[in-house]
């Protein structure tokens, strides 16, 4: 068979897939695998035990980055890395990340039974707590490209108290091996696109050109507390009404913006009693934008904004910057890559920028990276109900496979 017409197998990877995804296994088709968790631990010690027959190296990092390396024919070339993340949100699905790792095992496994070695090494990594749905800011890819430190990692607790480096020790991968031994020629990432675009284009491929960028922030509104039928409206300062309209204030700009998105996904009341009235509210926002300048701004016209609208409340207001991640634009020689495979294998694609953050973002920030993209049911993501078919699977780790070889080749 000519090199060109080598395919990974499809119904391996999606069984591959499919036994991954039991652990951490939730109503619906959904996966709960929180970064560190017994769940994590043991997702970590499956890919350890399927990739085993196919590397020669194994090492992971302080903050639990793991690393497989398969040695290339000239073993002083820097290697070629390719990975995602094992971690998965709070109620997460069964393809975001976890795609990325096995797809590359996949790649590992092709390469081996038609007994192909590449003139460069080929990395796998599973980066430690990309999700951040516990611990933020703590991804560990941002310690492999220096954006935080790992001591800043190691210590950060989780909102119900956990501590990063305690969880890690209990699942037994925190490592000692720093990867700056490691010499990496280039990054790719496989990822589903967690957006509708290829789905409602019926493309196969994004090759993906950069990613937003994200500002996340814990809001704190303090007011007070009081009997729900004895206080007149007026003399209120009620923090969910506050909370509620700042909200709402902050759609209603970006409704009226080209770009940019806002979230917030989490909210604690107190009392959280339905005749007392809210004395405090905390609240978790996520704001993107493709520009940074723009994304700054957000951020200064949301602060405003609070402080505005806490004031006719009578509340005081505290906005605590939780992370900042930068807008990416990836590196031109790897999006080349991926597109003139795209093109060889006659897949349908596009360039697109990423609506979402990934590892590949902080990687980018030292290595020369490149994403692809395959289409994900209805767009959705973060949610049991994410979906890719066997097919679609297919199709991006074909482009990956030729993509890294094209990448391993001197
Ligand atoms: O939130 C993100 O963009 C990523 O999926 N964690
Ligand atoms: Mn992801
Ligand atoms: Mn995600």
């Amino acid at each position: 068979m000519k090199f060109n017409e080598l395919t990974v197998n499809s119904s391996r990877l999606w069984e591959s897939l499919m036994e991954m995804a039991e652990i951490g296994k939730a109503p619906e088709n959904g996966v709960s695998r929180p970064a560190l968790s017994k769940e994590d631990g043991e997702a970590r010690d499956l890919l350890t035990e399927w990739i085993k027959p196919f590397v020669d190296e194994m090492m992971v990092d302080e903050v639990g980055n793991m690393f497989f390396i398969k040695q290339g024919a000239k073993s002083d070339l820097p290697i070629v890395l390719s990975g995602s993340h094992l971690d998965t949100q709070l109620h997460g699905g069964r393809f975001d990340g976890v795609f990325g790792v096995l797809a590359v095992l996949e790649v590992l496994r092709t390469l081996h039974e038609n007994q192909i070695l590449l003139d460069h090494g080929l990395g796998l990594v599973n980066w430690s707590n990309e999700e951040e749905a516990r611990f933020c800011p703590a991804m560990g890819s941002a310690v492999f490209s220096g954006k935080i430190s790992s001591g800043q990692v190691l210590d950060c607790r989780a909102s119900d108290g956990s501590h990063y480096g305690t969880c890690l020790k209990q699942i037994g991968y925190d490592g000692n091996r720093l990867p700056s031994s490691l010499k990496v020629k280039a990054y790719l990432e496989l990822h589903i696109e967690q957006g509708p675009v290829l789905e409602n284009e019926s493309l196969d491929i994004g090759v993906v050109t950069g990613a937003q960028g994200q500002i996340t922030m814990d809001v704190t509104l303090q007011g007070v507390a009081g009997h729900a039928g004895t206080v007149p409206m007026r003399l209120r300062a009620d923090a969910l009404a506050c909370a509620s309209e700042i909200i709402s204030q902050c759609r209603s700009m970006l409704l009226k913006k080209e770009d940019g998105v806002m979230t917030v996904g989490t909210m604690e009341v107190e009392p959280n009693s339905r005749s007392t009235i809210p004395s405090k509210v905390v609240f978790g926002m996520d704001i993107r934008n493709p520009n940074s300048e723009s994304l700054e701004q957000l951020k200064n016209q949301f602060a405003e904004t609070i402080s505005s609208i806490s004031q006719k409340h009578n509340c005081t207001n505290n906005v605590e910057i939780r992370s900042f991640k930068p807008p990416t634009e990836f590196d031109d020689s790897c999006v080349e890559v991926i597109e003139s495979t795209s093109k060889k294998l006659q897949y349908g694609y596009k360039r697109m920028p990423s609506g979402a953050f990934h590892d590949a973002c902080m990687v980018n920030e030292i290595i020369p990276t490149g994403m692809i993209f395959t289409p994900c049911l209805n767009g959705v993501s973060h949610h049991p109900s994410e979906y890719a078919s066997q097919e679609q699977l297919f199709k991006g780790a074909n482009i990956l496979l030729h993509s890294l070889s094209e990448l391993c080749r001197k």
